[in-house]
């Protein structure tokens, strides 16, 4: 069936809107039964990590684990990570763990100072066997930690991990318990949960066994690490995660009801977008600048005034982020155009003296999207450098670092983005050896460039309605792979236009006897010269958004390209 034909038919069986049905056809939906289980997730995609044929492997073992550790009356803490989703994978295993009678204490690690980079380390083993601490939970972290946790079983302690990044490699660490999905021995189909994916599949499990009930209320803990992580969107990640996108405003969690309330204002519902862009910069910043615990003292916060507090630290933490990473980004860029020039390598490996470690990773992602390379950045503090990477479409980060695995003191991460230390010293065999591993791949593989989200549907501004825009949140979540959709349309007529202070553009526009629209063109005010070359009559890539003023909604179109 051709495409049109296709969206025609599942338009019309599904009861969308044919833009949204072309949207679904555009992403790979082949029939309409595909269409149908897209838009209409169920709880049936939801999958049981105790079905005998493809069961999560280490399940049974995680429930003896966490009854035996209730029942011991020994202390537990909880080690999660400093980013959303280990941030929302502690917070709902604490609180998980409190319903069933376990007072858990936590411990997030620092990205630097003592004991600093990723996960566990002896000195933080030490710390805890020093508070009595009996039973490690690891959550988003340890599947790599081989020797600290034989460090802590060699202490006596009793450990279980919570992961789902790869394995190193090297073997499994030795842990009484292991539940990762991506390890070699497990069934569960679902590869692409995250840490609080996993998380919640384990208290939710513990729940029914213990006749707790439902652990739903838990799920907007889940959205938010989901989302956050750029994991693939299953089909059940996509039905946990919006399940959970639309519990966040009403959220049994005082923390994460002002969360929403200060970041989103009037939003009439919270999508994937808000999440990836309001929600977990901010998150994300005490840790990036400093100890993550405030981030998870919101989450766990069970009050609104205190919440209220909280959300103020953290805004002040996000504003110093925004800068420290403005100014280290132009560092960076300047250093691989001083150095390349035209010229570039395969693969940039960019280092700095005291480049602030919590910046590097976003930092890392800016070097690679200008220069379309994959591209880690080092910043190098008494000798030794710590290092983010970010990869382009067509390599793999964790393959590479695998090859030149000898060189690091610490390393870990995907595909698409990893990190490792090593001596300051081998910055340049590194740089070397990356080259030379690429240049095997076939580098040419990934040097072309891929624009980052080329997808342009053709729609008409008339199809733009407020209907459009409800059926709009069936496509949800977007982030990731499942970006927002732009559209395309030509023939505008601009009837308003109006250069606004810092380069950007607010314009009226209308197709044909369409409405006007208001619409809004950041950084493009470049693109004045084209509006009057083309005499008002424009064609725009753009994406329709709801726009929340002074408690009234409107459509806006977010112009991405004026041609
Ligand atoms: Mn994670």
């Amino acid at each position: 069936m051709n495409a049109e034909l296709l969206a025609n038919s599942i338009a019309h069986k599904l009861s969308i809107p044919h833009l949204i049905a072309r949207i679904l056809v555009a992403r790979g939906c082949e029939s309409v039964s595909k269409a149908y289980a897209r838009v209409h997730s169920t709880r049936e995609d939801v999958l049981n990590p105790l079905d005998s044929k493809q069961p999560m492997c280490g399940m049974d073992a995680a429930l003896d684990w966490i009854l035996q550790a209730k029942n011991s009356g020994e202390k537990l803490c909880i080690f999660g990570d400093y980013d959303m989703d280990g941030l929302t994978g502690t917070a709902l295993l604490k609180r998980g763990l409190s319903e069933i009678g376990i007072d858990a204490s936590w411990h997030l690690p620092c990205r630097f100072g003592m004991g600093s980079g990723y996960g566990l380390s002896t000195d933080v083993v030490d710390q805890m066997l020093a508070e009595n601490v009996r039973y490690l939970l690891t959550v988003d972290t340890g599947i790599t930690a081989n020797a600290e946790i034989e460090y802590a079983k060699s202490k006596g302690m009793r450990v279980m991990i919570i992961d789902h990044h790869e394995p190193s490699g090297d073997g499994l660490p030795p842990s009484d318990v292991l539940l990762d999905p991506c390890q070699d021995d497990c069934l569960y189909p679902n590869k692409s949960l995250c840490g609080v994916g996993v998380s919640y599949k384990f208290i939710d499990t513990l729940f029914q066994k213990e006749g707790k009930g439902s652990a739903d209320k838990y799920l907007d803990l889940v959205a938010l690490g989901t989302l956050a992580d750029l994991v693939e969107m299953t089909p059940e990640n996509r039905y946990l995660t919006c399940s959970g996108l639309s519990r966040l405003l009403t959220s049994a969690w005082p923390g994460v009801r002002e969360l929403c309330r200060r970041q989103l204002e009037n939003a009439p519902y919270v999508g994937g977008q808000d999440v990836l862009f309001r929600i977990a910069p901010l998150m994300n910043a005490p840790g990036r600048m400093d100890k993550p615990d405030v981030a998870l003292e919101l989450l766990l916060c069970d009050d609104a005034a205190k919440a209220s507090a909280l959300l103020d630290n953290l805004s002040k933490y996000n504003d110093l982020r925004k800068k420290t990473e403005a100014d280290i980004s132009k560092a960076a860029i300047d250093w691989v155009n001083d150095r390349y020039g035209e010229k570039l390598p395969h693969v940039l490996v960019v280092d700095g003296k005291s480049w602030h470690p919590g910046v590097i990773g976003i930092v890392a992602a800016k070097v690679a999207q200008t220069f379309n390379r994959p591209s880690a950045v080092l910043t190098v503090e008494n000798g030794i450098a710590q290092a983010s990477a970010r990869a382009i479409p067509g390599f793999n980060w964790h393959k590479a670092l695998f090859e030149v695995r000898d060189l690091f003191l610490r390393w870990g991460g995907h595909a698409n983005a990893a990190g490792f230390s090593l001596k300051e010293e081998d910055i340049p065999v590194l740089r070397e050896r990356l080259q030379r591993w690429a240049e095997d791949q076939n580098a040419a593989a990934f040097g072309e460039p891929v624009e980052e989200n080329s997808e342009r549907i053709p729609a008409a501004l008339n199809e733009i309605t407020p209907d459009l825009m409800n059926a709009l949140q069936n496509l949800e979540p977007f982030g990731g792979k499942n970006p927002y959709p732009i559209l395309f349309t030509e023939n505008v007529q601009v009837e308003k236009l109006r250069e606004l202070r810092g380069g950007h553009l607010q314009l009226k526009l209308s197709q044909s006897g369409s409405p006007q629209f208001a619409a809004i063109a950041f950084g493009m005010a470049n693109a004045k010269k084209i509006i009057e070359a083309k005499h008002k009559k424009i064609s725009i890539a753009f994406e329709p958004v709801w726009n929340v003023f002074a408690g009234r909604k409107s459509i806006q179109l977010l112009i991405k390209s004026i041609s």
